[in-house]
């Protein structure tokens, strides 16, 4: 496999609600979208750092940077027997998993398309429908996101998270539990706590909760393990895993007992399919996370998440929850039980609206191999 060409958009789509965390607000989404032409087929991904550095060190700009300068020359440059082959290729460039990812997954599409296959079959996944839960952000009153639980419980959801942080965690965990006792809950803190708050991720234990994300630095896993070995309810890492080396020591010394896997944080989809495949041999169950993605990340996730290792309902819902529009068709749609049959056709099997993403391209920039 050659790159021949590489066209990176940066986006702006306006999010139907907005979305709050324990580190921001947002009302709209910025992100890369990449357009790689591989030999003579063209693949697509979505690069998923965010606007601001809050979630990760990267950034939409950052990202953007690093591909032009950095990560462009040395893809330009290589032939590929298989994506396999693509990460490592960046080895010199330090850090940028996103930006990484984000060429590394446009090849995998395009790995799929040239082998006529759906993106799922090529990285070895076996399942034929995937199970969605939703993640709920941090609402204006706790009346406001009782109503949400009922309505996303009402469409099939089988898993609701909720973020947390402080002030807004154990009363609102309590009324939630009072509301729907039976429902499968989680909560993710992006890294809101420190070990002082021990005595609170106590509490939280007697509500049953299927697991508790990231409640602590999002560098940090050694007091992750701390607290693991303080509280029942199973830790889950998102920030703190960045590959399969994070994962193996994450496990060996306890300080998870479940990993969200996000393709993006991890340097794309070779190591994500590592990762599960590390943590389903140490019988520690993964699921997909999501970064608010578009219609292409949000298919890539689909595939991902049709591998066995990927046991639990991830946060990879439907396309009507995020976008006023959504820039691929069909949406994703989830049925009444929480599912979703990923597409069979070639690549992502999506089909692109360039309308309405022409619509939505702040600036555009195309890359040429020399040759
Ligand atoms: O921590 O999982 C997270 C969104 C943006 C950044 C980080 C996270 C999230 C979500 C939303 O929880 C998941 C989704 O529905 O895409
Ligand atoms: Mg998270």
């Amino acid at each position: 496999m050659k790159l021949r060409r590489l066209t990176i958009r940066e986006m702006r789509l306006d999010l139907k609600h907005p979305f709050e965390t324990s580190f921001a607000r947002v009302t709209d989404q910025r992100f890369l979208l990449l357009e790689a032409r591989v030999d003579d087929v063209t693949g697509w991904a979505e690069c998923v750092a965010d606007w601001s550095p809050g979630y990760s060190p990267e950034t939409v700009r950052t990202a953007g940077h690093v591909i032009r300068d950095f990560l462009w020359p040395l893809a330009a440059d290589a032939t590929y027997g298989h994506p396999d082959e693509v990460l490592p290729s960046f080895a010199r460039v330090r850090g940028h998993n996103m930006a990484k990812a984000a060429i590394e997954m446009a090849c995998w599409d395009a790995w799929a398309r040239m082998q006529e296959a759906p993106l799922s079959a090529v990285l070895g996944g076996e399942r034929d429908r995937i199970l969605s839960g939703v993640s709920i952000g941090i609402q204006d009153t706790v009346e406001d996101l009782l109503e949400k639980i009922g309505m996303e419980l009402d469409r099939g959801y089988r898993r609701i998270k909720i973020k947390i942080k402080p002030g807004w965690d154990l009363d609102v965990v309590r009324r939630v539990r009072e509301r729907f006792p039976e429902a499968p809950l989680m909560v993710d803190a992006n890294s809101a706590y420190s070990l002082d708050d021990i005595p609170l991720f106590q509490e939280l234990d007697q509500f049953g909760l299927t697991m508790i994300e990231q409640p602590l630095a999002h560098d940090d896993m050694w007091d992750h393990r701390a607290l693991q070995a303080r509280i029942r309810t199973p830790i889950c890492l998102d920030e703190s895993v960045h590959s399969r080396g994070d994962a193996r020591r994450a496990i060996a010394m306890g300080a998870c007992r479940i990993i969200n896997i996000k393709a993006g944080r991890v340097g794309g989809l070779s190591s994500a399919r590592d990762i599960s495949r590390l943590a389903e041999e140490a019988g520690v169950p993964v699921w997909c996370g999501g970064m608010l993605e578009s219609g292409v990340g949000r298919a890539h996730n689909i595939h991902l998440s049709t591998l066995s290792g990927f046991t639990m309902p991830g946060d990879v819902s439907a396309s009507e929850r995020y976008f006023v529009e959504e820039i691929i068709e069909p949406p994703v749609i989830v049925d009444g039980d929480g599912g979703i049959t990923p597409p069979t056709g070639p690549g992502f099997g999506f089909a692109l609206r360039h309308d309405v993403i022409r619509r939505h391209t702040l600036d555009s920039l195309t890359l040429k191999a020399p040759g």
